[in-house]
């Protein structure tokens, strides 16, 4: 339950005795400025200048979802400047990006969430694999999973694209917001003070679904031939239903399901999105851009590009490097203490 209830107002009573503060829900984030709501009311907050740099780590960010206090609220709602985050209430689940290299830190993609909802088309492949880190990531943030298989209404075999959603996870829902099944369904996974995100690749359906169930008029986009989609909403937003429930939005495959399949990847290859791409045409497999012939890439990227990517991969190399010999010499003094001592007959 993450709508505001007698736990939250605990939770605001001790780090707000006096109760100056306003409690205000994070629905979105503009570079640094968030848009905030609470009963209905909407206005800009900010975190003051020294609790942004003192925040060491993205997590102590408020992120949406998150319940802050805030000072100077009816003024932001009056839409005279923007109201100051005083503190974060304790989260109750946190939806992180896991850390995807060694200079990245788990970067909070939404707070105070109850259900996630991963949607997959039935009019495409559906991608266990990719399904199953959706859910792993649901699960580490405790909030429950749930598949929905959208676009029932263009499937070939409505059947076996559900029996395959359910072979990743038990609990899926088919639905489709053109005849309308599964639309009841998926409401009851909210509402009633609950929050629901939904999360999965770009143009399977995310926001169609919120429009249908909740009357928003939210931009939907038209799928590419290709059919990797457009990346038609382009940032995490929550909805409040005043006295219901919330849902969050979010984008498909550049933001979320980019970051999941970008895990196993070299931090470099994360960076540079266009070296990885053109990387896949190189000659040899394990080319490294530089004096290799074939390389695909090194004619077709800025030089200044290339060599920043170059300096980026150097110092993942050496800090594994670092990190491999320092395991080597830890087994070893282990082995060491574990060898009888020399006898001296
Ligand atoms: N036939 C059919 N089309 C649908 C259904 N749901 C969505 N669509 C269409 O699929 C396209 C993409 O829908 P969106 O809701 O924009 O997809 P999205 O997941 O929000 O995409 P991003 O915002 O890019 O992540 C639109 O053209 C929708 O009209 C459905 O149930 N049936
Ligand atoms: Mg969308
Ligand atoms: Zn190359």
């Amino acid at each position: 339950m993450s709508s505001w209830d007698a736990r939250w107002d605990q939770a605001r009573a001790e780090l707000d005795p006096a109760g100056a503060l306003a409690p205000v829900r994070v629905a979105a984030e503009h570079r640094g400025a968030y848009r905030a709501t609470a009963a209905g009311e909407v206005g800009w907050i900010e975190l003051s200048g020294k609790a942004f740099h003192e925040a060491g780590d993205k997590r102590a960010l408020p992120a949406v979802g998150d319940w802050v206090l805030v000072e100077g609220w009816p003024e932001a709602v009056a839409g005279r400047g923007a109201a100051v985050v005083r503190a974060i209430l304790p989260r109750r689940s946190l939806l992180v990006r896991r850390a995807a290299g060694l200079a990245t830190a788990p970067q909070p993609l939404a707070a105070n969430v109850d259900v996630g909802i991963v949607m997959t088309s039935a009019n495409t492949d559906l991608v266990p694999a990719r399904l199953d880190r959706y859910v792993g990531l649901l699960r580490d943030g405790g909030i429950e999973p749930v598949i929905a298989v959208s676009k029932l209404d263009l499937a070939a075999d409505p059947g076996a694209a559900l029996a395959a959603a359910r072979a990743v996870h038990p609990r899926v829902v088919g639905v489709s917001v053109v005849t309308g099944v599964g639309l009841d369904e998926i409401r009851a996974l909210g509402g009633a003070g609950r929050t629901a995100i939904v999360l999965g690749s770009s143009g399977v359906g995310k926001s169609s679904l919120l429009n249908a169930l909740l009357g928003t008029a939210l931009e939907t986009g038209a799928i590419r031939d290709d059919e990797r989609g457009r990346h038609t909403t382009t940032h995490r937003e929550l909805f409040e239903v005043p006295g219901d429930g919330a849902w969050i939005d979010t984008p498909g495959m550049r933001e979320l399901a980019q970051w999941i399949e970008d895990e196993a990847r070299p931090e470099e290859e994360q960076a540079f999105d266009d070296v990885a791409e053109l990387a896949a045409q190189c000659r040899f497999r394990d080319c490294r851009h530089h004096e290799e012939p074939g390389c695909a890439v090194r004619g077709a990227v800025a030089p200044e590009r290339l060599a920043s990517f170059h300096k980026l991969a150097d110092e993942r190399r050496a800090a594994a490097a670092r990190q491999a010999s320092a395991r080597k010499i830890a087994e070893t003094r282990k082995a060491r203490a574990k060898k009888p001592p020399p006898s001296d007959r």
